[in-house]
């Protein structure tokens, strides 16, 4: 099945600013030389490359009143929302290549503005081992890529949530997570709480990936815009090791072609991010060359017996 998608316009957001470990910043690089925009173009797809977005360097201090580095991320994420906005202005599709998962507060801050402009509904898909709901009150850690969804969700400084407009940019049925096997005590009652969608993966051992999928894309019609916030943390450390926050027990390769499949089927992926690659901890870019191998299925490079 050869789909069609508007050309799309990589952006590359080096940075750790959000992040417990360093290297994530090499991301971006490590994505490009593991031959991303290549695969994409190899797909049929128009791909710009917008190089890489600038900002603060990371100063590597501990955290102020719950946050670490709360300014420069702000900062970042500034500049990540003007360049996804600018580019769903021009009706491309944003793939973003991060970087720290903190990045997901300016994407989906522009794609949630532009689905309210434009009238369209929204659906963020969030695959990760976390749920990314801590507070700076709650937080074991203070790095804010933890906090992404809660500040999406209108919980958080005002700085963050307010980034795209008013708050909040997103409602909490608007989100479904899926790979979910680290959740922090704090987090766990907030995510409650606010009545996320989490797929986790006691749910998928349960029901198997194919229902889990099934749930998690359902309901969306021609005007839903999908966003997918693709943490490579999802994955089974045992075949992506590159990343600073690993945790045990994630879907196979298989099971993550599986949820890409299915996502390129459902025919509404409208934008991208692919987060937490850290070079620093990879083994010779395993992880990133999987990333790509990923992607290429989440744009239809499906089995033979499909094409
Ligand atoms: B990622 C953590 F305590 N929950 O808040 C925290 F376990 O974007 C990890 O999903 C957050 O990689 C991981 O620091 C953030 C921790
Ligand atoms: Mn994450
Ligand atoms: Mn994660
Ligand atoms: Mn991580």
């Amino acid at each position: 099945m050869t789909r069609t998608h508007p050309p799309l316009s990589v952006i590359g957001v080096p940075t750790d600013i959000g992040a417990g470990h360093r290297g994530a910043s090499m991301g971006p690089e490590a994505l490009r030389v593991a031959g991303l925009l290549e695969a994409l173009r190899e797909r049929g797809l128009e791909v710009h490359d917008r190089g890489n977005l600038g900002g603060p360097h990371n100063p590597w201090l501990p955290p102020v009143e719950g946050y670490r580095h709360l300014d420069a991320v702000v900062a970042w994420n500034r500049a990540v929302f003007e360049a996804v906005s600018a580019e769903l202005e021009r009706g491309h599709f944003p793939v973003m290549l991060g970087g720290d998962h903190c990045l997901a507060m300016g994407s989906v801050g522009a794609v949630a503005r532009h689905c309210r402009k434009a009238g369209k509904r929204l659906r963020v898909l969030w695959l990760d081992a976390h749920a990314d709901f801590n507070t700076s009150q709650i937080t074991p850690t203070g790095n804010v890529h933890g906090m992404p969804v809660a500040c999406l969700c209108g919980v958080g400084p005002e700085v963050l949530t307010t980034l795209s407009g008013p708050a909040p940019a997103i409602e909490p049925h608007e989100v479904k997570q899926v790979g979910i096997r680290s959740v922090d005590a704090g987090e766990k009652r907030l995510v409650k709480q606010h009545g996320i969608d989490i797929y986790d993966m006691r749910h998928i051992d349960e029901h198997g990936m194919r229902r889990t999928m099934e749930q998690a894309l359902a309901d969306m019609g021609d005007d839903t815009h999908l966003h997918v916030s693709f943490d490579i943390d999802f994955l089974d450390p045992g075949i992506a090791p590159g990343v600073g926050t690993t945790v045990p027990g994630g879907p196979t390769y298989r099971e993550a072609q599986l949820v890409m499949e299915m996502i390129a089927d459902s025919g509404r992926l409208a934008s991208l991010d692919i987060v937490e690659l850290n070079p620093a901890y990879d083994d010779h870019n395993r992880s990133g060359r999987l990333a790509v191998d990923l992607v290429e299925s989440l744009f239809g490079k499906s089995t033979l017996m499909r094409d």
